[in-house]
């Protein structure tokens, strides 16, 4: 499918119609076994958008995703677009080809806005499991990976311009998505927007300094203006820990990106800063989850730098091996014997990815802890004053990367003012 479904016949499903409609799909019945009527069915969503069904048979189980005609967080008062689903689907075929490390698709139903896809299992959420000090010590550099195959290949350095003015125009449709993050992420937090929700009394004052703050105002702007003027690649969108599923297995450790209803072409830094920008969420939370919060604290700085490495290190192997896209063509240096040109024009390309994904971790921060939509890592906090003092610290943080990121040149100097934070600020 390669345009918007006629939603027509759409009808949203519940826990007692989810089997009679999977039983309609073609092979649906052998992947479950038995009769429909032996299907159990789960709602587990516990995202913000919609509703996720695991429905199992005798003989197996799958994940039914369902998009709903609002937002699900808020209510019918928000209406979104089911096309949210399309553009899911469509991002989750492009990641298999790029990556992998996504859950595999058993079947779209466009007009119904459904996907069903691999019940992942035993995985747990990333988000929950760094609340509960797990570690997983692959997610990091699987997801490294992720963020550079994905990031490379729907971009000009692997796509003619045809190919990814073609796919571009195919993702700009997606706009309800976008302007949610264009919202949320890069406006409300700056003004006293009736949607914010912030921890009240207690963090009153820093907030309304961040509404005072001239340059971290103008920083932010700038920062919107790339997410919504530079289509550099297909980007997931909403890369936070709770799109990210992990599981110790008998074959190791397994790692997969889901929901990229947010997808579009956009700048490559944004995915980047989204999964910083949710791991050092977690990093100022640990006072309140459990003794000892700087072991797993250096555990967390060092699956930070894990992940900026690794996307170094795999978009750099990318760029030398498979740069056949329009962009910083081999015509221009490596079929012109200049092999320092094309290292020198790489090392420029990874350093402004760098500082785009140190403003936009920043701007990721700082939307969890005004804006609609915190994360449980924060939210979940009991304690309302250690609530608040680790919110004060990520703000801090955050406001050093969106408007310094020109001048913090490594993700080493980023965890150097993470560990700075704590000490200074209280
Ligand atoms: C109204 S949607 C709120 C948030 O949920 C999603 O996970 C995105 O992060 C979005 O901004
Ligand atoms: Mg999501």
């Amino acid at each position: 499918m390669t345009t918007v479904p006629d939603y027509g016949p759409y009808r949203p499903l519940t826990t007692d119609t989810v089997a009679e409609r999977l039983a309609t799909y073609v092979g649906m019945a052998e992947r479950l076994g038995g009769h429909p009527t032996d299907w159990t069915v789960r709602e587990v969503g516990d995202g913000n958008l919609n509703f996720v069904y695991i429905v199992t048979g005798p003989a197996g189980s799958v994940c039914v995703k369902q998009a709903l005609p609002f937002v699900r967080l808020v209510g019918e008062s928000w209406p979104l677009p089911l096309s949210r689903s399309f553009y899911e689907h469509a991002a989750l075929v492009r990641q298999d080809k790029a990556n992998g490390s996504v859950p595999e698709i058993h079947h779209f139903d466009g007009p119904q806005a459904l996907i069903v896809m691999e019940n992942l299992t035993p995985h747990v959420i990333w988000r929950k499991a760094l609340i509960e000090r797990q570690r997983h010590g692959a997610a990091a550099r699987i997801v490294g990976e992720f963020c550079a195959e994905t990031l490379f290949r729907t971009s000009t350095l692997a796509l003619s311009a045809e190919q990814a003015k073609a796919e571009i125009a195919l993702f700009a449709g997606n706009t309800a998505l976008a302007k949610i993050t264009e919202d949320l992420v890069f406006t409300d937090p700056y003004t006293n927007h009736p949607m914010n929700d912030f921890l009240r009394p207690e963090m009153d004052a820093t907030v309304a300094a961040v509404w005072g703050d001239p340059q971290w105002r103008a920083a932010i702007q700038d920062l919107k203006f790339a997410f919504m003027s530079r289509a550099e690649a297909l980007v997931h969108g909403d890369l936070h820990t709770g799109s990210i599923m992990v599981a110790h297995t008998d074959a190791g450790e397994d790692v997969r990106v889901i929901d990229p209803e947010f997808a579009f072409y956009g700048p490559m830094g944004f995915d980047l800063g989204a999964l910083t920008a949710n791991l050092l969420l977690n990093y100022f939370a640990q006072d309140a989850w459990g003794e000892q919060p700087a072991v797993y604290r250096d555990w967390l700085a060092e699956q930070i730098q894990c992940f900026h490495g690794t996307f170094a290190r795999r978009f750099s192997e990318l760029w030398r091996s498979e740069r056949g896209g329009d962009a910083f063509s081999a015509a221009l240096f490596e079929e012109r014997g200049d092999k320092d040109g094309i290292e020198i024009a790489l090392t420029g390309f990874l350093e402004r990815v760098e500082r785009d994904a140190l403003g936009f971790a920043g701007a990721k921060m700082t939307r969890r802890i005004i804006g609609l939509a915190g994360v449980a890592d924060l939210r979940g906090i009991e304690r309302r004053e250690v609530r608040a003092t680790a919110e004060r610290r990520a703000l801090a943080l955050a406001r050093q990367l969106v408007v310094e990121r020109g001048e913090i040149h490594t993700i080493g100097h980023v965890i150097e003012r993470a560990e700075r934070t704590l000490r200074d600020v209280s």
